[in-house]
């Protein structure tokens, strides 16, 4: 092979090595590896204001969902640890009723994947400005941010 095209080559194979090594993220002890991304679980509930107190704590985002796989690899998850309700999601619409934003970057939901349930988000009772992944329904909604859910912590 003459030299510029086994250059060539040989940054192709660095390229895909090292983006193999990244996607086997290591993770701390007690996060899960997903993708690009570890992910904590929590073993309590708390209010969105909480969930949000504690991810900075853990210097850690909220629960958002970019793809379909990332959606059933959570949803999972949370059935596995018996979750009974929901988890809640980096998207709130607190700022301007309906229009929802995501937290880590304050604005639109990122990417284009989204899974709100049929009818949702409703701002039932004009008080819904949080958004959660509804375990047993397998959607997105909106639902109180007094409510008391589960956290999944995402970095
Ligand atoms: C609106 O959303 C809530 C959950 O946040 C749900 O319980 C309720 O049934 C919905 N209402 C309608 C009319 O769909
Ligand atoms: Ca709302
Ligand atoms: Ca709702």
């Amino acid at each position: 092979m003459e030299s510029g095209k086994s250059q060539l080559w040989f940054l192709i194979i660095v390229c895909l090595v090292s983006t193999a090594v990244s996607q086997l993220r290591n993770c701390e002890k007690g996060w899960f590896p997903f993708g690009n991304h570890c992910y904590k679980f929590s073993s309590s509930t708390a209010t969105f204001k909480h969930a949000m107190i504690f991810c900075n704590n853990h210097g850690a985002e909220l629960l958002e969902l970019h793809t379909k796989a990332e959606e059933d690899w959570i949803d999972l998850q949370c059935r596995v640890r018996g979750y009974s309700y929901g988890v809640w999601l980096g998207l709130s619409d607190i700022q301007t009723e309906g229009k929802f934003v995501s937290l880590s970057d304050a604005r639109k939901p990122r990417g284009n994947f989204r899974n709100w349930m049929k009818g949702e988000p409703n701002n039932s009772g004009h008080n819904e400005h949080c958004a959660m992944y509804w375990i047993t329904r397998r959607g997105w909604n909106d639902d109180q941010c007094t409510n008391k859910l589960n956290i999944v912590y995402k970095k």
